[in-house]
């Protein structure tokens, strides 16, 4: 469990952080990342809070809350809720929108777009769109995708996946990552990570694209693969949906292939929180290294906008506990890093 999620309801600041995780919410549905981000470090600061925060002046004196969460929090307190947020939630275009946006997909231009031609519902998009497919399957599981998944139901997916690269290999393992790893009661998606002793990138896609996957169709579990937006990726991952034998509910599946010198940057990686990643490759950054989800690499060139002049050399990539190591962060546990 998280150490923070049964505390909240005690916690002086709870009215406070419950108003402000909605605001969040909604930032999150409108794809604001850089609000969302900001309220997330802001809610954990408040979450650390051993009294309440009752003005501006006090609340912009904590670490990462700016001048406006200062002032939001003060308004929370003082009136019990937030403008801003009764004021989206009373907007209709605001609404259709988050309507869209919440599509598998997709992003606020083709919402935007889709809005001023007039469409307002997603039975307007079915109708009159000329929609992809990873779009007309986001529509037909809108529900199923925005609903959150069981821990219990998580684990069952990953050991579907587990018990048929078993009977291919049983040297295969399928680890759960994502929120699941860092304890989360529920998840939005399922991120596996599909690896085995010794073996090559080239062997695990040859398992997984050419055998698992096929298999896991024709069994029924895996419904549908789903464009990647990273080119990238290709060839090391694959996005789609599943669903368990006895259910209806389609579930958001991520699948990412990992060969063993690449093991530890990898559940760093996916294990998240996409915060805590961020702050981990800003610091290796500084250090005049790079953090990504192949490894950590020394001597990396940088200009004068940080931008990058050469890749670097390789210093550790099969070892979670050395690249903290490597970059002087203490060790976390997975559900410690929620930020
Ligand atoms: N990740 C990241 N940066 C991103 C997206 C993802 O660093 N922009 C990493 C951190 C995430 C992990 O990948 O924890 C898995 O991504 P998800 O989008 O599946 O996020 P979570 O599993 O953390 O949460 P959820 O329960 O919503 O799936
Ligand atoms: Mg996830
Ligand atoms: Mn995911």
């Amino acid at each position: 469990m998280q150490p923070n999620a049964n505390a909240t309801s005690q916690n002086p600041n709870a009215r406070t952080i419950q108003v402000l995780e909605e605001m969040c919410k909604y930032y999150d549905q409108m794809q604001d990342h850089w609000r969302t981000f900001a309220y997330r470090r802001g809610i954990a600061t408040l979450r650390k809070q051993p009294t309440k925060v009752g003005t501006r002046e006090e609340a912009a004196e904590l670490p990462f809350i700016g001048s406006r969460l200062a002032e939001k929090i003060e308004e929370i307190v003082w009136t019990d809720r937030l403008r801003k947020l009764d004021n989206t939630r009373d907007d209709p275009t605001d609404q259709v929108l988050r309507l869209f946006l919440g599509i598998y997909g997709v992003g606020l231009s083709q919402a935007s777009k889709w809005i001023q031609a007039g469409h307002r519902t997603l039975g307007d998009l079915v109708a009159k769109v000329k929609l992809t497919e990873s779009q007309k399957v986001g529509i037909e599981h809108y529900d199923d995708f925005a609903t959150r998944i069981p821990r219990a139901e998580v684990e069952a997916h990953g050991a579907f996946v587990q018990t048929a690269l078993c009977k291919n290999d049983s040297a295969f393992e399928a680890t759960v990552m994502g929120s699941y790893r860092r304890g989360a009661k529920d998840s939005g998606d399922i991120d596996l990570i599909i690896t085995k002793p010794g073996a090559s990138i080239s062997e695990l896609r040859k398992v997984v694209f050419d055998t698992l996957v096929p298999q896991l169709y024709k069994v029924g579990f895996l419904k549908v693969s789903l464009a990647t937006s990273h080119r990238h990726d290709e060839g090391t991952k694959w996005h789609g949906a599943s669903c368990l034998p006895k259910s209806k509910t389609w579930r958001r599946l991520d699948l990412l292939l990992v060969p063993e010198e690449e093991m530890g940057a990898a559940l760093l990686y996916f294990t998240g929180n996409d915060i805590f990643n961020r702050s981990l490759r800003l610091l290796a950054s500084k250090k005049g290294m790079r953090l990504n989800q192949r490894g950590l690499y020394k001597d990396v060139m940088r200009g004068k906008n940080r931008e990058k002049l050469s890749a670097g050399i390789l210093v550790e990539g099969r070892s979670e506990k050395r690249i903290f190591e490597m970059l002087g962060v203490p060790w976390r546990e997975a559900w410690e890093r929620i930020c």
